[in-house]
């Protein structure tokens, strides 16, 4: 572990020329974990302990600043105790779980500088459409490339039928069955882990993510428990993000189950994750076709038509709403209407009793 190199975590000449703006004292690491105020680092020396400087949030307010797993940051060095971090580098990406809010406790970011992110979903009452199209948006909009992971294979008799409804909520994107019991998909996960590339597992809690990293480092490093059979879902087992090395030289960063990924931020995503809507909006009569009562409306069409199913469009249309409504308003000058917008969606999502493999 301690002959790993600052360059094998991915701190490119980029980074390094961006570092040279805050002196040489300083020594770049990347966060490898994050835990109740305490982080730990990988640097030329290994891995250590670090915390922020005592002035950090003050000189950097915004939550944003906030270093999270897979950042790289600036450290003024202490062998053997905690290392305090001074500056947060440029990222290349953010996963975001939703919109900021001042509420420092929750924190809102998920990973930094991350390559793929592997939705995991097993197939069971944990399936749910909706919620992978939330998550595709988020990822989208951070500019990472998605990948389905189904879960637990060797438990699922109808996987034909979730590979069809994967299809379905997440058009282009590529989707591996796996099962660390039978080690069905091993391989084709294995190969898309390779040196270099920051990955990162995120689904609900008891899907097999912690597993699954078990699975390709070939040893017991996160630990695994129990699901509640009668609803399928976790325990919540793992509580902290951790970014693990593999032996390929892949990091893999492994997350806490989150069932409820909130709500996109701003701006793009939708249309991707939604790309089948989107293509064929280009061919409603009216280019600013709401896709309701028009007429010659290309999406209704294709719903009328068995093409695409009606519960698409219903999704793209919520997130849609959301989208639009960050993109109209100042999120921060209008939180009080922002908080009643959480509300509604959520009050929406709890009236759901039935499932039909969408949550809300
Ligand atoms: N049958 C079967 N069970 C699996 C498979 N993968 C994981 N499990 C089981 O599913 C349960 C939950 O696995 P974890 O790896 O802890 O799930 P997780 O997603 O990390 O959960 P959190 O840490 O709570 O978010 C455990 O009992 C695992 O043994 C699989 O491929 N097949
Ligand atoms: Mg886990
Ligand atoms: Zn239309």
């Amino acid at each position: 572990m301690n002959n790993l190199k600052i360059t094998d975590y991915g701190y490119t000449d980029q980074l390094k020329e961006q570092a040279l703006q805050y002196g040489e004292s300083l020594i770049p690491a990347r966060i490898t974990a994050v835990f109740q105020g305490m982080y730990e680092i990988a640097t030329d020396y290994g891995i250590s302990k670090a915390k922020l400087k005592g002035n950090y949030i003050l000189n950097n307010p915004s939550e944003e600043m906030i270093p999270t797993v897979g950042d790289f940051v600036l450290v003024d060095y202490q062998e053997g105790s905690i290392s305090p971090i001074h500056y947060l580098l440029p990222r290349s990406s953010i996963l975001a779980r939703k919109a900021p809010t001042d509420n420092k406790k929750n924190s809102q970011l998920i990973g930094a500088n991350i390559d793929y992110a592997f939705i995991v979903t097993s197939m069971n009452k944990d399936f749910s459409a909706g919620r992978i199209e939330r998550y595709l948006t988020a990822i989208y909009q951070a500019g990472i490339t998605p990948i389905l992971l189904l879960s637990k294979s060797d438990l699922a008799d109808n996987i034909n039928e979730y590979l069809a409804m994967a299809g379905d909520a997440a058009p282009g994107v590529d989707v591996i069955c796996n099962s660390t019991v039978t080690m069905e998909g091993m391989k084709e996960l294995s190969e898309m882990l390779v040196k270099g590339k920051t990955v990162i597992f995120i689904g609900s809690s008891g899907v097999g993510k912690s597993s699954l990293l078990n699975a390709v480092a070939g040893t017991e490093i996160m630990q695994v428990n129990d699901i509640r059979e009668d609803d399928a879902r976790g325990r919540h087992t793992t509580t902290h993000r951790q970014l693990l090395m593999l032996d390929s030289g892949c990091m893999l960063i492994d997350t806490p189950g989150m069932r409820e990924f909130s709500l996109i931020e701003t701006g793009s995503g939708v249309d991707e994750t939604f790309s089948d809507i989107h293509e064929l909006a280009q061919q409603c009569h009216f280019s600013d076709c709401s896709h309701g009562k028009e007429i010659k409306c290309a999406v209704k069409n294709a719903i009328d038509e068995g093409r695409l199913d009606p519960k698409r469009l219903i999704q793209y249309n919520k997130q849609k709403k959301v989208e639009e409504f960050y993109e109209k308003k100042d999120y921060l000058k209008n939180k009080e209407k922002t908080m009643k917008k959480y509300f509604e969606i959520g009050r929406e999502a709890r009236k759901r009793k039935n499932y039909d493999g969408y949550d809300y």
